[in-house]
């Protein structure tokens, strides 16, 4: 059996991941209406969760996307060249990357980059053993705060993979940021592939966030356990209840933990109240039509370049160059 790569954490000014949780606590439950950024889901418990997600009947996302890839993998490592780099943005499990992997192993570096440890160690742990002659090297960070990569892939091509549609729990603003950050962070000779969830029948897209075994329930209230575990938090989860629904003028589904009656909670040793009917607005995932998302990628400076889609139009595989 191979050692396992070691896990890399670039400095400080780059990524700043637990420091930051308290802060954006305070910060999101002082606000009107009361929010919560979503990277914070994705500890041990809330990356196996989001696993179990993708499993799920109702989520048509995952298994869409994996379908896609299949698809058109050869057609995208024909681009990769010995040595080439794969830089994979909130990779999670890993598992799509095998369908890239399974053609590349032998020419490509893998980097895997995420903010769950957990998830990088069990992703790195089941690589090793399947691809004997892979390099992988993976990053702890926080994609949205890179400013540059270990100074080893200074002269690398890179590809950056995005799956998962991940972008779409950035505002369209937001979005526009990350994808000219990458850019810089990528070179000129850089590319993206990027997967992104298309509008549709909001009823198709209701269920998938509001699955009939209320596993993304419990993905949604895992933030308050991981609140009281990490930061001395009160909150009851059993007060609170998972509410997913479709917001057509923003073009997002929007996540929320709703209490019917009043609460006062500590968190991080401050107080915060809630009225009866008041929520915490965990999650936004917007959905674009395969135009808005490539003038959204060419307004950051990318050319959109080749698409690709399921037979229904429901999820989109992009390639920016
Ligand atoms: N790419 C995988 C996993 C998607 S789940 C797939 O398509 O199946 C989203 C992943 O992004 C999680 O593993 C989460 O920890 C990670 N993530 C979310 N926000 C992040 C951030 N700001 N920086 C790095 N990783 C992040
Ligand atoms: C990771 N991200 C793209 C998922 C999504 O569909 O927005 C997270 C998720 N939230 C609820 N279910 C899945």
């Amino acid at each position: 059996m191979r050692h396992m790569p070691t896990l890399e954490r670039l400095p400080a000014s780059d990524t700043a991941i637990s420091d930051d949780f308290g802060l954006s606590v305070i910060e999101g439950l002082s606000r009107t209406p009361k929010t919560l950024p979503c990277r914070y889901f994705y500890d041990a418990r809330g990356s196996s969760l989001f696993e179990e997600i993708t499993q799920l009947p109702e989520y048509y996302p995952t298994r869409t996307e994996i379908g896609i890839l299949e698809a058109c993998a050869s057609e995208i490592v024909a681009g990769f060249s010995t040595g080439d780099v794969l830089l994979e943005f909130g990779s999670g499990s890993s598992i799509k990357t095998e369908i890239l992997l399974d053609r590349v192993a032998d020419r490509v570096v893998y980097v895997p980059l995420d903010v769950s440890e957990a998830a990088l160690a069990d992703a790195a742990a089941r690589l090793v053993d399947r691809y004997p002659a892979l390099e992988i090297r993976p990053i702890v960070a926080d994609f949205s705060k890179l400013v540059t990569l270990p100074e080893e892939f200074a002269n690398s091509r890179i590809t950056g993979f995005f799956p998962g549609s991940t972008i779409g729990n950035l505002s369209p603003k937001e979005a526009v940021g990350l994808l000219s950050n990458f850019r810089k962070v990528l070179g000129q000779s850089g590319r993206l592939i990027i997967g992104v969830d298309l509008k549709k029948d909001p009823s198709v897209l209701i269920r998938a966030y509001n699955d009939a075994a209320g596993v993304t329930a419990d993905f949604n209230l895992n933030l308050l356990v991981r609140i009281n575990r990490e930061l001395g938090g009160t909150f009851d989860p059993e007060a609170f209840r998972h509410k997913a629904l479709y917001n057509p003028r923003a073009g997002r589904i929007e996540m929320h933990l709703v209490t019917d009656c009043a609460q006062d909670i500590i968190a991080c040793g401050r107080p915060f109240h809630f009225a009866p009917g008041e929520s915490i607005h965990t999650e936004n995932s917007y959905k674009y039509t395969v135009r808005e998302f490539r003038d959204l990628a060419e307004s950051a400076g990318w050319k959109a370049n080749r698409v690709w889609t399921d037979a229904e139009k429901q999820f989109s595989v992009h390639e920016l160059i």
